[in-house]
């Protein structure tokens, strides 16, 4: 190469064809490499219509970085991608579009991969794969039947949540705030017969296992919290006058003496039968309206509301007479969707006691001493037990553990656990989804589509939009809906509803390792090479959902004996968002979305890879400003110039080049350890700028040095670090070099003697770094004479590197 100038686009077309002819990360070939895998996965993006902008970018460049970077480490890389393709994102935009999802799909897909190709990363494509394939689709399947074999898929008709605009159910975890998290509309309930997933059943383990993850804390909690399992008792209350008993769940039934009246949902069993004549109508009234209630409107933290039955409930440790009430701040489905109130220690129950005029009874003391007017509940189980009986005196914390044991011991009630999670509403009533995999006989029941039989294809449909009375598209396509008991052979009907799109992504990383395997989801081989996931990266919206279901669906996996982990992702990484300005998400609507398509053309990939680090910490979100991109361009170029001045004139090693190279590979060695990888592009901007200073004395930079520079700069701009190793002589890919290491005894300032003299007089000689400044040296100087200072300093005096002569009258 003669022309010296940094010409991105030579550089770039040059380095891909290179690496598509020849891969920088061989294949395992199962026998003569051996060695050892690092699987970094990117959570795979379902086809929007939309493209990438440069927000996706940043997930995948960081993932492609911590991949290169442990390539140079050495490892051999596990680094797949595929489509999440089927669900309601790609069904919408099919029906906007007026064309049907398997073309839209196509269509969305060949366009982001050639976007993604842009980013040049180190995806194996080989191992693609798509969740509406039926090649993959087919285990989706597979694995359903297992559940269903092993009594985990079940059928349950309850009232689902339900979204009216896309027309069909909804997990409770697609339900945010009341709303559906896909497209803001509030949501109903709706009657249906659904297909379930019985995930409680691992409830305990996909607690206790968080313990085994390199995730952050944050992830880890917001899991806890979803399974939220906590412990307590439950009581039981009999109804004064009549037969029946009310069961409550309490976690705190060391206040069972400060119950002073108790809450049943509106839709708990006995709540209308309680009614008296007088109450009738009022009660009546209270459990309509609250069916009307949305969820929204249940869920907020509005005033509350209420009404007496004009029953009692009697304590069954003290006998007190309990007046019942009804209220939808009691929810139906948690617990046993009735509550002992305890208005003096809970907040909800004090405000509703203040507003029903119903008595106050604190059994909790903090400091022994009873509050003569309670402004608001004293939460804290914390203080001595008062007005409580028996168990007056006694520390609330340790009753609270003994209480539920004590009310066994009674035989009022008994110890029990409680869990927020539920069982997950695994059907939906739309078209793009995977079939769900079973008919209806009249005489079997449900039997499972033979597995021999899978996939079962999604048949082609004229109207693929969604009904809107319950049932899918697929109910419509007589020749398809009818068919024959795979166990008896009468005419049956098959299964109409289809899985979320949760189904696919739940498992599709144990897919890409074995993806053309017509026989097993994946062989134990393959797994055993290269599973599981060592680093997962991606936005932390997936935090409970897709994450939660994966480890359930591992988990199965393990049980079933398909693998042998039962965690599949190790450490988790969730990288922040990238906004448009102020912070608004970038959106089609906003018009504010921003391609990367011509930031390539202008700047290269190599600057756009270094630009989106540059923007900000990985972990938060981040402004894009695309002016930013220069500063990062410029860099690139003074390094280009900088190694064509020194490439032939073979420099020798400075003291001072030598430290800088060490203190280099330290500093960027470390940040992007800890995934500080916003400062290693500002780390290696300033030491580009330390060794530009450096090569002006010099005349260039020594080889090794930029040899350094080199494979550090690989991960980040792979293509211009390719270049530079070719243009040190180099004829294999720098990916085939080594990370380099350091030596701290290297990297110290070198240290000089410098005699302190004090009017000319020697009086002390201090040692100080030999490129020390004035005030450093005079600050040292005058540290080191202190007490032999007399008068007043007049004058300081620095001659660099042999004396420091302080003037003092
Ligand atoms: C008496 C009591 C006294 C309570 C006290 C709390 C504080 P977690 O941790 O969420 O499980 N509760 C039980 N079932 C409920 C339902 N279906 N709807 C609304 N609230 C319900 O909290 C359990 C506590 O929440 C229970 O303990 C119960 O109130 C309430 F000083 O019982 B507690
Ligand atoms: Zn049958």
């Amino acid at each position: 190469m003669s022309k010296i100038v940094y010409n991105h686009k030579a550089i770039e077309k040059k380095w891909r064809e290179r690496w598509a002819k020849d891969p920088v990360n061989p294949k395992l070939d199962g026998q003569g490499n051996k060695k050892q895998k690092y699987y970094c996965l990117d959570m795979f993006p379902y086809p929007s219509g939309n493209g990438l902008h440069v927000g996706h970018w940043r997930g995948y460049v960081i993932s492609d970085v911590w991949s290169r970077y442990k390539l140079l480490n050495g490892y051999y890389i596990v680094h797949p991608m595929g489509w999440d393709a089927f669900g309601l994102p790609a069904e919408n935009y099919a029906i906007k579009m007026g064309v049907h999802p398997a073309i839209s799909t196509a269509e969305n897909v060949a366009n982001i991969k050639r976007q993604i190709h842009e980013i040049a990363a180190l995806y194996d494509w080989d191992m693609e794969v798509n969740t509406t394939d039926p090649d993959f689709y087919k285990w989706t399947q597979w694995i359903f039947v297992k559940m269903f074999k092993e009594g985990l898929a079940y059928e349950k008709e309850f009232p689902i949540n339900w979204c009216p605009s896309c027309k069909t159910g909804l997990a409770n975890e697609e339900v945010v705030n009341g709303k559906c998290e896909r497209c803001g509309t509030e949501v109903t309930k709706k009657n249906l017969r659904q297909w379930m997933l019985r995930i409680t059943k691992y409830a305990d383990r996909l607690l206790n296992d968080l313990d085994k993850l390199d995730w952050p804390e944050k992830v880890k909690k917001m899991q806890s919290d979803w399974i939220g399992k906590s412990y307590g008792a439950e009581v039981d209350f009999p109804v004064d006058g009549r037969e029946e008993k009310i069961t409550v769940y309490t976690t705190r039934p060391d206040t069972l003496f400060g119950a002073t009246f108790m809450v049943l949902a509106p839709e708990h069993g006995l709540a209308a039968s309680l009614a008296t004549e007088e109450t009738k109508e009022a009660v009546e009234k209270y459990i309509y309206d609250a069916s009307m209630k949305s969820n929204v409107d249940r869920m907020q933290d509005k005033e509350k509301t209420g009404v007496f039955t004009g029953s009692y409930a009697i304590n069954p440790l003290n006998g007190a007479k309990t007046p019942i009430w009804l209220s939808d701040y009691v929810l139906a489905d948690y617990g046993t969707g009735a509550i002992m109130c305890v208005p003096a220690h809970d907040d909800r129950d004090f405000e509703f006691a203040k507003k029903f005029d119903i008595p106050i009874i604190q059994v909790i003391a903090k400091d022994g001493k009873e509050i003569e007017h309670m402004e608001e509940a004293y939460t804290e189980a914390a203080g001595t037990m008062i007005n409580s009986g028996e168990w007056n005196g006694m520390e609330s914390a340790v009753l609270k553990k003994e209480a539920p044991h004590i009310i066994e011991k009674k035989g009022i009630g008994h110890a029990t656990v409680n869990y927020k999670l539920r069982d997950w509403v695994f059907s939906r009533q739309r078209y793009w989804g995977e079939p769900i995999p079973i008919v209806h006989c009249p005489d079997c029941g449900a039997v499972p589509v033979p597995e021999e039989e899978l996939p079962l294809r999604l048949p082609e449909v004229d109207s693929y939009e969604p009904t809107g009375t319950g049932e899918s598209p697929l109910a419509g396509i007589e020749e398809w809906v009818n068919c024959k008991c795979p166990v008896c052979g009468k005419p049956s009907k098959r299964e109409t509803n289809t899985m979320p799109q949760w189904a696919g992504s739940s498992w599709y990383f144990l897919r890409y390792v074995d993806n053309h395997n017509t026989a097993e989801l994946v062989s134990r081989e393959k797994a055993d090479e290269m599973l599981p996931v060592d680093m997962y990266i991606g936005g932390v919206e997936h935090a409970v959902l897709h994450l939660l279901y994966s480890r359930f669906y591992t988990k199965f996996l393990y049980d079933i004996g398909v693998v042998d982990f039962d965690e599949p992702f190790h450490k988790l990484f969730n990288q922040g968002m990238i906004t448009g300005k102020n912070g608004i998400k970038m959106s089609k609507s906003k018009g504010n979305v921003v391609s990367p398509d011509e930031l390539v053309r202008d700047y290269g990939c190599d600057s756009l890879r270094m630009y989106e680090l540059f923007v900000g910490p990985p972990e938060l979100d981040a402004e894009w400003d695309d002016r930013g991109i220069d500063g990062v361009n410029r860099f690139l170029k003074r390094l280009w110039n900088l190694l064509m001045d020194s490439r032939e004139k073979e420099i020798q090693a400075t003291k001072e080049m030598i430290k800088l190279r060490h203190r280099l590979v330290a500093d960027i060695t470390s940040r992007l350890e800890s995934f500080s990888l916003n400062t290693v592009i500002s780390g290696f901007m300033e030491y580009n700028n330390k060794f530009i200073e450096t090569a002006k004395k010099e005349g260039g930079i020594d080889k090794e040095t930029l040899e350094t520079i080199a494979v550090l700069l690989a991960p980040f701009a792979p293509h211009f670090a390719e270049e530079m190793w070719e243009q040190l002589g180099h004829n294999e890919t720098v990916f085939k070099a080594q990370w380099p290491t350091y030596d701290e005894a290297q990297m110290k300032d070198d240290e000089i003697e410098v005699a302190v003299q004090i009017n000319g007089k020697t009086r002390a000689v201090v040692t100080i770094s030999a490129d020390a400044n004035k005030e450093e040296a005079i600050a040292a100087g005058r540290a080191a004479v202190q007490s032999k200072l007399t008068g007043t300093v007049v004058k300081e005096i620095y001659v660099p590197g042999r004396i420091i002569n302080i003037v003092q009258k």
